[in-house]
């Protein structure tokens, strides 16, 4: 999967930047070597680390996909249940990573011909569903977070698929500040690099100035969720640096139409959109040199089939897909893996969608709306209302999504209480869970709407029509 790192490309001093620290190709692969020979030593099913925007995370994951041992990426800002809950659940071994700690034996020279496989090799190879190199932890509708085994099989079908969407080559250089917990900054942000040759800067955050800086010195292709590119558009200064990139790409969440005129009106380009989940990786997007619309994520990607699952007569309905980038299941859990697919093998992704007679896609929302997508950050209503039904001061909760011009979505939770105010509760679900599962808002009312089962009436709290 990682071919730079087995010398294709040549090695460069400035390979990898991640909030301001650079290294080598060479460099990586000894502080990833090292990672890898920890996991020899002591055997384990999977592995943990904590997850900063750094080259520690770097070497890490290398480390892993060298060993043959999936990594558990955790969010850094988890608090104690959050994280407890991701380690139980995996049963994976927290490593703590010295970049400075290099295994010399591991150079660019034998990566290629020493690497058992999944790390260097082709997808066809080596890889298999029971090659899993990632366990992404994602939010469900209800309960906790559930583990995503992702196979190298899968990520390298991706990442090739992109390459060639977007024309992503070892000429490129990577710009984004995304986290590298989800599959947007890892897999793309920094697996796609490794993959493509492309150098990779990582801003340590996604502001405005930073992506600028980037342009400055010789960024070309750029990764943000709508909020980081709502900001941009925001910047006229900063959005201009960009012209000079090759191309400015757009997802995790739908880019609303403002925000893609004011770019390119600022910066000269179209943003091409794409569409992805954790569970199927991104199987729908625009093409570079191809024509792109606001408010549309493309055509599927090679290898991708899609349908739209409507009622007879209606032109939307649920979008289903099948193909070599699906994930291997949820960890340790049979029966909600069977219920993602269809009787005849489809994934169910549960978001509404369209297709047009050009085979366009078009996002138009979710199946649910117990499922919130704040900042490009999936979050389940289930999740937070049980930090708060935690706290011994809250009688019932309900948390929605309600439209927000920068987050796309902020989440509000409506709260039967008494002697906390909303700015406890929220740093209570904050310092439980992670800091951007936090509710921004908190509404205290009488009751919760229910209806003849007890199930919240959402849609009454979302039309503020519950007292
Ligand atoms: C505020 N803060 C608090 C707090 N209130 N901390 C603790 N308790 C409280 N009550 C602090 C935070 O710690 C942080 O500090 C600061 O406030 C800002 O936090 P924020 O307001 O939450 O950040 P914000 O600026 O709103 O973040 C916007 C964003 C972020 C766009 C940068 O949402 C983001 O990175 N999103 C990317 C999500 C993503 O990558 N999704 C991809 C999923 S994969 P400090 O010190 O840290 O500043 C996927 C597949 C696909 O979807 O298709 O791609
Ligand atoms: P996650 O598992 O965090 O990757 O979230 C996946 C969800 O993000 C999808 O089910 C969609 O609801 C949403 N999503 C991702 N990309 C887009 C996009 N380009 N437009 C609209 N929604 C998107």
């Amino acid at each position: 999967m990682l071919t730079a790192l087995t010398g294709v490309f040549g090695d460069r001093a400035d390979a990898v930047t991640v909030a301001g620290r650079t290294a080598s190709y060479e460099e990586l692969l000894g502080a990833a070597g090292a990672v890898a020979a920890d996991l020899a030593r002591v055997p384990v099913g999977a592995f943990a680390v904590t997850a900063t925007a750094s080259l520690e995370t770097v070497a890490a994951v290398v480390g892993g996909l060298i060993a043959g041992v999936p990594c558990v990426p955790l969010p850094p800002d988890a608090g104690p249940s959050e994280r407890d809950h991701i380690l139980r659940d995996s049963g994976a071994r927290l490593l703590e990573v010295d970049f400075a700690r290099r295994a010399p034996a591991v150079t660019s020279a034998s990566a290629s011909a020493a690497a058992s496989g999944s790390a260097f090799g082709s997808a066809s190879a080596s890889a298999s569903v029971e090659d899993p190199a990632l366990i992404l932890y994602t939010s469900g509708t209800t309960g906790a977070p559930k583990g995503v085994v992702v196979s190298a099989a899968a990520i390298t079908a991706d990442l090739d698929a992109l390459a060639a969407a977007w024309q992503w080559s070892a000429e490129d250089t990577l710009v984004h500040g995304l986290p590298l917990f989800h599959v947007h900054g890892l897999v793309l942000g920094v697996l796609g690099a490794l993959r493509t040759g492309s150098r990779l800067v990582h801003t340590g955050r996604p502001t405005p100035e930073a992506y600028a800086a980037a342009a400055e010195a010789g960024g070309s292709l750029y990764f943000g969720v709508p909020t980081v590119w709502s900001r941009i558009a925001a910047a006229p200064q900063e959005a201009a640096a960009l012209s000079r990139a090759r191309l400015l790409v757009s997802g995790s969440a739908a880019l609303p139409a403002p925000v893609f005129r004011d770019l390119e009106r600022l910066t000269g380009h179209r943003p091409v959109e794409r569409y992805g989940m954790t569970e199927t990786l991104i199987t729908v997007s625009g093409r570079a040199g191809g024509e792109v619309h606001p408010g549309a994520v493309g055509t599927p990607l090679a290898g991708i089939r899609t349908r739209i699952a409507a009622e007879p007569g209606a032109e939307i309905g649920e979008l289903q897909l099948t193909g070599p980038t699906l994930f291997s299941g949820y960890l340790g859990r049979p029966e909600a893996t069977a219920a993602a697919y269809t009787e005849d093998g489809w994934f169910r992704t549960g978001d509404i969608a369209s297709v047009g007679e050009d085979g366009v896609h078009r996002i138009v929302g979710r199946a649910s709306t117990d499922m919130i997508k704040s900042g490009g950050y999936r979050i389940g209503a289930g999740e937070i209302e049980n930090a708060l039904l935690d706290h011994p001061r809250v009688r019932e909760a309900a948390v929605v999504g309600v439209p927000d011009a920068d987050l796309g979505q902020r989440i509000v939770a409506f709260v039967v209480a008494d002697g906390v105010t909303g700015a406890e509760l929220t740093d209570f679900v904050a310092a439980h869970l992670s800091v951007h599962k936090r509710p921004r808002e908190v509404r205290f009312i009488a009751a919760i709407p229910r209806n003849a089962m007890g199930k919240p009436q959402k849609r009454l709290l979302l039309e503020g029509r519950a007292g």
